[in-house]
């Protein structure tokens, strides 16, 4: 059986990457709604709309866990999935409490779409994990559409960045949180542009680690050859020009970690 991911576009390729490299005999199937991408500023009933439909799909694929790849879809979908299925569900979550675990004295600034940066679930992250009131949002939605082009590094990339992040005083921060999986592959434009000593926090490695936990406690691992089949909204991706954007986004990843 495969393992799917699942995203708005090519953010969730970053935890896809990350789960290659540590489940080599997995099958995976990576699913981007490029039809509704982006999702960030979308209403939320249309973000609920949008998983379910592409949880209709992926159920008839034989998968045995789907990975919500999304920070957004993750705060406004998930809890809902889980009631309707019963297979594992695992979801993103902005690592604040990983950032302040990391320092616990300076500031975290927890950038990601404007859906997470002002939904209920962060607003319950932030009252369980910031008692000292160190967290910082920073909603990013033009990272998503930046990302979706493929223009990964450029002057406008870097002027966007630099006038949003011109409103803090960064030498107070000790991280900034990739809240929203598109993020990942701005990784050096952000270095750039931020005091040496912030380090970046995301949240893949706890999702995949959390994966690999729900399909070990099942017994469901696998020993097959790593495969992973690419769909865009529903249709199989089968044509050249677009695989090679999804190599190129994968290549642009191996290079930012
Ligand atoms: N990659 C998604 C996230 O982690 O929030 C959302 C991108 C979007 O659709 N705006």
């Amino acid at each position: 059986m495969k393992i799917a991911f699942f995203d708005s576009g090519m953010g969730g390729l970053s935890v896809l990457h990350h789960a290659m490299k540590v489940l080599p005999h997995e099958e995976f199937i990576f699913y981007a709604d490029e039809d509704n991408v982006p999702y960030g500023t979308k209403s939320t009933a249309d973000v609920q709309r949008f998983v379910g439909e592409a949880f209709d799909f992926l159920l008839k694929q034989d998968v045995k866990a789907i990975v919500v790849a999304c920070n957004t879809a993750t705060s406004v979908a998930v809890a809902e999935m889980r009631r309707r299925y019963d297979l594992p569900i695992i979801g993103m979550e902005p690592a604040a409490k990983k950032a302040l675990d990391m320092d616990g004295t300076k500031r975290v600034l927890v950038t990601a779409t404007p859906i997470t940066v002002k939904g209920r679930k962060m607003e319950l992250l932030i009252e369980k994990v910031d008692k000292d009131h160190l967290v910082d949002r920073l909603a990013l939605p033009e990272l998503v559409t930046f990302a979706e082009r493929q223009e990964f590094n450029s002057p406008a990339v870097t002027d966007y960045l630099r006038g949003e992040l011109a409103q803090f005083d960064l030498s107070k921060y000790s991280s900034l949180v990739l809240g929203c999986t598109h993020f990942n592959y701005f990784k050096d434009t952000l270095r750039e542009l931020l005091p040496d000593n912030v380090q970046f926090v995301d949240g893949n490695e706890g999702t995949v680690r959390e994966l690999i936990r729900r399909l070990k406690e099942r017994n469901q691992l696998e020993h097959n050859p790593q495969t992973v089949t690419y769909f865009y909204s529903g249709r199989q991706v089968t044509d050249v020009v677009e695989l090679e954007r999804l190599e190129n986004c994968l290549s642009r990843l191996e290079k930012m970690y």
